[in-house]
């Protein structure tokens, strides 16, 4: 089945006792018995809900994958991926990396006695430079946050097979649209699915897939020994998202691309972060590994003034100035002092992320008026 059909019929199926042709929204904690032991697949919500069932195959499907796993949040999802290693175990992670899943390795993780590894992951050497016998997984995101950069996941995910290293990929940039790790040898997929997938700003959550059936176990052990799982509202509203995921892709990739080339064309923007542009290192490795260069961009301003960039952002009008992205509606964010401010600035600095970075989460309303405001707002 193509991606188009799949996003919109897969995991999903009409109500066994209505027909209703939307999954409902099964609202409920628990599930009544006819005897001890004796019931209908569900005990509790936090174990299992059949709208969260249904999301967790659909997105099973589109990534190509045998099982799905939901949580509340992206960062639940990292967290029950985390909880899979133990004191003295090393993680091999990707330095250019959302400020949170840097903070739940650094805060939460090291001190319970993980080991983590952040190298610059554009050049494999770098990876062989810090494994060891120790080296337990390979956290790779790409592209990256913020800075766009491309990862090569198969010459990565070759390596973790020779290794016998795990390799997980956060795939939220990219969404399944655009890219599928589990095809290129990844063990598990981690989205947070508040972005592309449900597309819309209205939901947190988190999602992994894998085809293993002993890590699947394993995750859907914590999923409900935990208990970050999401409610079945948000798993309705994710549902009805990913069904129009393919056309919205679409639509953010060509945006994305237009903003991007305009923003490289224009005087006062020193640099563009966008792997669809020919002029950007990670391109060739994009039109290999994706099917298209996705929505986001970052930029910085000539001259690096950072009340400029702040008043560059004030300024926008179409453009709204938050965190996130994915969504529909166009964004612009301060990843300095927003997404990644949990990261310490020399590390910041190290990785090149400067203080007046831009990033954008284009959307998909017109191109014409993405850039008539960024054109108002840079002058
Ligand atoms: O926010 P949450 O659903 O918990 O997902 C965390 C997360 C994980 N991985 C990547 C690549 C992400 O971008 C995020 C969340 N990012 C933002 C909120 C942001 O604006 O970058």
């Amino acid at each position: 089945m193509k991606f188009g059909t799949k996003a919109i019929h897969a995991g999903v199926s009409p109500d066994p006792t209505t027909g209703a042709i939307m999954t409902p929204i099964y609202q409920t904690s628990t599930y009544v018995q006819e005897s001890p032991g004796k019931h209908k697949g569900y005990e509790y919500s936090r174990t299992h809900n059949p709208t969260r069932t249904a999301l967790q195959n659909a997105l099973a499907a589109l990534e190509n994958g045998k099982h799905g796993i939901c949580y509340a949040s992206g960062l639940a999802a990292t967290d029950a991926v985390l909880k899979l290693y133990r004191p003295g175990d090393e993680i091999i992670a990707t330095n250019d990396i959302y400020g949170g899943s840097y903070r739940i390795m650094k805060r939460i993780f090291e001190p319970l006695g993980l080991v983590f590894h952040f190298v610059d992951m554009s050049e494999i050497n770098h990876i062989k430079e810090v494994i060891s016998e120790k080296t337990k997984m390979i956290w790779i995101e790409t592209p990256t946050n913020p800075l766009l950069k491309i990862i090569d996941i198969e010459e990565i995910t070759a390596l973790c097979r020779e290794k016998k290293i795990a390799s997980v990929v956060d795939n939220t940039f990219a969404s399944p649209y655009l890219q599928n790790p589990l095809d290129m040898g990844a063990d598990i997929v981690m989205h947070s699915v508040t972005k592309y997938l449900g597309g819309h700003s209205d939901t947190v959550m988190g999602a992994l897939i894998t085809n293993d059936d002993t890590l699947a176990a394993n995750l859907a052990f914590i999923q409900n020994a935990s208990g970050a799982v999401p409610g079945p509202q948000d798993c309705f509203l994710v549902l009805r998202g990913i069904k129009t995921l393919h056309i919205r892709m679409q639509r953010h990739c060509e945006n994305a691309m237009i903003v991007a080339s305009w923003l490289e064309k224009h005087p006062k923007v020193n640099k563009v972060y966008y792997p669809g542009l020919p002029s950007n290192p990670g391109h060739a490795l994009a039109r290999r590994q994706m099917r298209g260069f996705g929505g986001m961009l970052s930029f910085e301003l000539k001259g690096d003034v950072y009340e400029e960039a702040v008043r560059t952002m004030e300024r926008l009008r179409v453009f709204s100035l938050g965190e996130s992205l994915g969504g529909v509606e166009s964004l612009c964010t301060h990843p300095a002092s927003m997404t990644h401010a949990s990261i310490p600035k020399e590390e910041r600095i190290k990785v090149g992320l400067k203080d007046t970075l831009i990033r954008l989460s284009v959307g998909i309303e017109d191109a014409e008026d993405l850039i008539a405001d960024l054109e108002q707002a840079i002058g």
